[in-house]
């Protein structure tokens, strides 16, 4: 298996009890008959039973009879189950779902088709994890409204920060060749819930605005509509010049406000569902209202005005920092953003990332969580891999999204947990999202790195329900990908479960950041300093000197910290309290200066470096014991990633170490591996062709 199954790997069970206990539950399958959506869920049934118990239960017509799995819309439940679930029904709301046990039944019901797909999804889950049929009884409601990829794909099928390989969407061919992959892609979506899709880059292209492209995105709207999936598209500000023979943007001009609102007619007509427009604006070189003088409430909302008698949304992005402004980029989006809190549309959504910077390995949460109340807020997170090694290395992300979802913003006190933010229960947002830019391409497994996937399926997960721990989603992922065996999810899991943290360690310890080598992001470069915008250089992120490193964010810094709410400034301000994974985020300090454990600075720094090379090597060890529980292809690949992923771990130890120590001028830990190569040598090695970059970045 080429792993292209993804965790739709419907393999026979094996325990004969648990296939048994299945078989004996599920004689019948009695279910309404319907229009596209449900024939999918028929389809998906008919798939899954027969890989899991080996044969396909019939679809049985007339009154269900004992042991048959019910499924139907509420509103077509019979009477008497109807009755037996009343207590459940009225908690079904949105495109949730109930599964339960009714009499010698099951019950899959919702109150529409999506929510019959979904329901059905997550009883196959179930399935497949060989969960007890007994009393079931599983209500399942989503907790944010707009769950969605963002496709950073251009139409030339490159894919900025994009490391499985090229773009999905054959544009070249749309919209006459329908590629089975859209289905099986909606299909993966859907199984998690994922409900829209933006399938271009948001550095954007203004030419899918025009009526071709329009009709090769209408196409693929028809195919991912019955799974639930809207699609969005990347607008580009100045598309009104560009395509439009407008000479000017300016969001306040009649003119341009009639064009973007034809254009979005326009595409209505072939997209009734169309979801709406994703916007970079005003952000590295992007075009946008300030081009004109205007603000981004001025840009939002005559989008937002236009999109609005359709349904439509905007999300409109928060990643602005400008070259004008040289004391800290952390502040930047905060600056720009909260002082026009309760002046946008209310269909527009502020997309936010889930740290200041740029999907660092690791990031304190964006401190705008905390600070628009009237204004929802949607998270970004990446699961691309630009900063993490790309497809290469094993990183589990959800330990990172859990860690942000989980981070207490105090803004009502605490237990403002950021979930709250995003879900929108903490000030009573109308409306709630949260995205994540895709790891998908056309790769035969979908995302190169066969973990990976476990990365877009936590992510729909979390987009689902932000509080589900990320143990579960590994345990989940394990067993519905690989295998149910103990001896295969338990230390795989553990393996998974500290890969984050490894990554962290051997690329950027104690709150570095942004140390990767320049433009595309491949491997380190703590070293380069010759970039035109001093914010795009590492050394402005380190600040090390023969005194120290880090980036003092407190007030006798940039201040960053004044943004936050004043109990989280003052854990951070506070060197002794500062969570030691953020020192250097926050903190310039002495290489001599003492750690909690009473090691240097110094010291403390190379033995992170090596417990990640450490950490790495075990997970190794771990992975070659699991030969007897994966199909060959996939523990052949795995091992040789890990492989790499280990010899770049020693890279990144030894070429941070090396070039920190001409500041620090100290011997290397005792803890620490010495170093095979010089730092030179380090320093030479160049990748102009790494994967990733978009022609925008040459
Ligand atoms: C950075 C990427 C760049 C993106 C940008 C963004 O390096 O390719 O265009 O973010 O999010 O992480 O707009």
């Amino acid at each position: 298996d080429s792993g292209y199954n993804l965790w739709l790997n419907y393999r026979k069970i094996e325990n004969p009890e648990v296939l048994s206990e299945y078989t004996r539950h599920i004689q019948g399958i009695y279910m309404e008959s319907g229009e596209e959506t449900l024939n999918i869920v028929k389809e998906e049934l008919t798939l899954a039973l027969k890989g899991l118990l080996g044969m396909s239960p019939p679809f049985v017509p007339g009154q269900p009879k004992e042991y048959s799995l019910i499924v139907r819309k509420t509103e077509n439940l019979s009477r008497e189950i109807r009755r037996k679930l009343e207590k459940d029904i009225p908690a079904i709301t949105k495109d949730g779902y109930l599964i339960r046990s009714s009499g010698k039944n099951i019950v899959i019901t919702a109150h529409n088709d999506i929510g019959i797909l979904y329901g059905t999804f997550h009883f196959l889950r179930h399935l497949q994890q060989q969960l007890s049929l007994g009393n079931i009884r599983i209500l399942e409601v989503p907790k944010t409204d707009i769950r969605v990829l963002n496709h950073w794909d251009n139409l030339d099928r490159t894919v900025e920060r994009g490391y499985a390989g090229a773009s999905i969407w054959k544009w070249h061919r749309l919209p006459g060749y329908i590629d089975p992959r859209y289905k099986d892609y909606a299909r993966a979506n859907a199984s998690v819930g994922i409900n829209g899709t933006v399938l271009t880059n948001v550095n954007a292209s203004a030419l899918v605005l025009t009526p071709a492209y329009i009709e090769k995105v209408a196409a693929l709207a028809d195919v991912f509509r019955p799974y639930g999936i809207k699609v969005y598209l990347t607008a580009r500000f100045s598309a009104p010049i560009e395509i439009g023979g407008l000479e000017t943007a300016d969001p306040l001009n009649p003119e341009v406000r009639q064009w973007w609102k034809e254009k979005i007619s326009e595409i209505y007509k072939e997209i009734p569902d169309f979801g709406g427009f994703l916007v970079k604006a005003n952000s590295e070189g992007q075009p946008g209202p300030q081009n004109y003088g205007r603000s981004h409430v001025d840009g939002a909302n005559m989008m937002a005005d236009a999109l609005a008698p359709h349904n439509g949304i905007v999300m409109w992005r928060a990643f602005v920092y400008s070259e004008h402004d040289t004391t800290d980029r952390a502040k930047q989006a905060y600056s720009e953003f909260v002082s026009l809190d309760g002046k946008f549309r209310d269909n527009v959504l502020i997309q936010v990332k889930n740290g200041a910077i740029d999907f660092q390995p690791r990031e304190p949460f964006h401190p705008m969580f905390a600070a628009m109340p009237r204004t929802p807020l949607m998270m970004e997170f990446q699961i691309t891999q630009e900063y993490l090694g790309f497809s290469t290395h094993m990183v589990f992300l959800p330990k990172l999204y859990e860690e942000v979802l989980q981070a207490d913003t105090y803004s009502h006190g605490k237990g403002s947990y950021v979930a709250k933010v995003i879900d929108g229960t903490l000030d009573n947002k109308k409306i709630s999202g949260i995205a994540g830019v895709a790891n998908i391409g056309s790769d035969i497994n979908w995302t190169g790195h066969p973990f990976g996937q476990a990365n877009w399926y936590g992510f729909g997960r979390l987009a689902w329900d932000p509080y589900i721990p990320a143990e579960k989603i590994a345990d989940e992922w394990l067993r519905l990908t690989f295998s149910n065996d103990e001896n295969f999810v338990t230390p795989v899991k553990k393996m998974l479960l500290q890969s984050h943290r490894a990554v962290v360690n051997y690329m950027t310890p104690l709150g570095l950041h942004h140390i990767m080598d320049t433009g595309h992001h491949y491997g380190p470069g703590p070293w380069v300093n010759n970039l035109s915008r001093p914010e795009w250089n590492p050394v402005y992120y380190h600040k090390a000197d023969e005194n120290g490193i880090g980036f003092d964010r407190t007030p006798t810094g940039s201040n960053a910290t004044s943004q936050y709410t004043k109990e989280v400034a003052r854990i951070f301000n506070d060197v002794e309290t500062c969570p030691e994974e953020f020192l250097l985020w926050f903190h310039h300090l002495p290489w001599d200066y003492k750690l909690h454990n009473g090691r240097t600075l110094w010291d403390g720094l190379g033995i992170k470096y090596q417990e990640g090379v450490n950490q790495v090597r075990k997970a190794k060890n771990t992975w070659k014991k699991m030969e007897p529980y994966v199909n060959k292809q996939q523990f052949g690949e795995i091992s040789m990633l890990l492989d790499i992923q280990l010899e770049e771990a020693v890279w990144w130890r030894n070429a941070c170490m090396l070039y920190f120590q001409t500041h620090s001028k100290k011997a290397f830990p005792k803890e620490m591996e010495t170093p095979s190569h010089s730092l030179e040598y380090y320093q030479s090695l160049k990748f102009p062709y790494a994967p990733g970059i978009s022609p925008k970045w040459h």
